[in-house]
């Protein structure tokens, strides 16, 4: 080989030993590229990328999105824990380069407020500590007002990620011209005289019709398939040792949750009514497998027991929400002014629209995940103590409690996490423990009864 007039010789070795170099070379610059963001930029700096950035970043994916025609949770839990995927390690080095390949395209999402800062540190300290530390997921906040220096400074030194800071498009947020004003006035007035909580602020109604049917249109999402809902304040309490995100784009679930409660339903009175007569004027739109038994009480007529994901922990499919079905729904509840007449809120909203557009096994429960939102919380069995900084708590223990009093309501026959996870289906997915690595435990004591065979820690 000559170069500049010199002359040098390779010999075939080290020619196959320069090759070797270049292509990883040539691999690292193209799995250390900022999309997926895994790495905070460089002057720790975050920007809004454009939809079109976005677009155009759509088309660059190293992952195959395609479900498993026969997905078992639990063996995969098997297989990928102890935090196979983590992506923590330089990614020069083998595992961190392939660890990079195929991962989810998935975002924390956060819907929070300027002044709410020290709340959202707090959480974001928690997950990133539980779990994002690993597998550096980048962090989405949204608000309809923007975000402070201080704001996104802070957020973006708690973690290792990359934070974005979206703006709500101002008509995604505000009372749409078929409401009248006069009608959302006295609902405002109504709710609050009895007591139905945050009955009285324009601002919740606007949060919860957001949450419900707005949020996946952000163009910032527009190149996510997956996202984990976090509000400011709450608390993890376990380690988590598996890719969250890879976990359910593997198993084909749409939507993961934490807790399945009753809350206060005279806040959204005609929620039911309004969503059998979308059933009716569109049957062609459920899922072939769309299973109600868990919703619906046998002894009072078939009514929607009220039973719902509690969802300010929410693991979901965009693509499930961006789909024509959920938005069809959306739109149809929207036109009503429920979410200005009433307080229809994201979480019975969610709850019916995966009840009729996925299946049952789509939809995961995050039983391991040690979660706290204001008095609601949820803590593993003992079987997890050594993950874990909480008391156990019972199947039950978050069934009933926002339930004023006062609100005489339609109730299930169980729990609704019981009605949830259900016999006949805690049965199936036991059957479906084959890896013999796999230990079954009974959580008898600890779950007041209730028979459930869960994978050990
Ligand atoms: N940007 C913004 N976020 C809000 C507003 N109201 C509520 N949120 C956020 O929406 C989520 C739910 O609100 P929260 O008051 O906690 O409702 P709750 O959990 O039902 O009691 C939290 O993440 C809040 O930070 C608002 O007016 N603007
Ligand atoms: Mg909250």
């Amino acid at each position: 080989m000559r170069i500049n007039g010199t002359q040098f010789s390779v010999s075939k070795r080290q020619g196959g030993v320069l090759l070797s170099i270049l292509f990883a070379i040539a691999l690292w610059l193209v799995l250390s590229s900022p999309w997926p963001p895994l790495r905070p930029s460089d002057a720790r700096s975050s920007r809004l990328r454009s939809a079109a950035e976005y677009h155009n970043a759509a088309n660059f994916t190293l992952s195959t999105s395609a479900a498993p025609s026969h997905p078992d949770p639990q063996h995969w839990l098997a297989r990928n824990s102890h935090d196979k995927y983590r992506v923590d390690q330089p990614s020069f080095t083998l595992k961190g380069m392939v660890n990079r390949v195929g991962r989810p395209k998935a975002a924390i999402i956060s819907l929070v407020r300027d002044e709410e800062l020290e709340g959202m540190l707090q959480s974001i300290r928690q997950l990133e500590a539980k779990w994002n530390g690993k597998y550096r997921y980048p962090w989405i906040f949204f608000s309809e007002s923007g975000f402070g220096d201080e704001f996104k400074r802070r957020t973006q030194e708690a973690t290792t990620s990359t934070c974005h800071y979206a703006r709500i498009p101002q008509h995604h947020w505000e009372i749409p011209s078929f409401v009248s004003t006069q009608r959302f006035m006295n609902s405002l007035e109504y709710l609050s005289a009895i007591g139905v909580g945050k009955g009285h602020l324009v601002s919740y109604r606007h949060m919860c019709r957001w949450n419900s049917g707005l949020f996946y249109l952000h163009p910032i999402l527009d190149d996510f398939d997956f996202y984990w809902r976090v509000e400011p304040d709450v608390h993890f309490f376990c380690d988590i040792d598996y890719d969250v995100f890879r976990f359910v784009r593997d198993n084909g679930i749409k939507y993961g949750f934490n807790m399945n409660i009753l809350d206060d339903a005279r806040s959204f009175p005609s929620l039911w009514s309004r969503t059998r007569k979308f059933i009716a004027r569109h049957p062609e739109l459920l899922h072939s497998e769309a299973d109600f038994s868990w919703l619906l009480d046998p002894h009072a007529n078939s009514e929607y027991n009220n039973c719902q994901f509690f969802s300010n922990f929410e693991v979901g499919d965009l693509r499930f929400f961006r789909g024509e079905k959920h938005r069809k729904y959306f739109e149809w509840l929207d036109q009503s002014g429920g979410f200005f007449y009433e307080r229809y809120g994201d979480a019975p909203v969610h709850t019916l629209s995966l009840a009729m557009f996925a299946k049952r096994e789509e939809m995961w429960w995050f039983g391991d995940i040690g979660y706290q939102h204001d008095i609601n919380r949820h803590c593993p069995p003992a079987a997890y103590a050594h993950k874990c900084a909480c008391e156990p708590t019972s199947l039950d223990e978050n069934f009933y409690k926002l339930v004023p009093y006062e609100s005489a309501q339609r109730k299930p026959v169980d729990s609704c996490i019981r009605m949830f996870l259900g016999e006949q289906w805690t049965k199936r997915r036991a059957s479906n423990l084959t890896d013999r690595g796999i230990k079954q435990w009974n959580a008898k004591e600890e779950y007041g009864g209730y028979e459930m065979e869960m994978w050990d820690a």
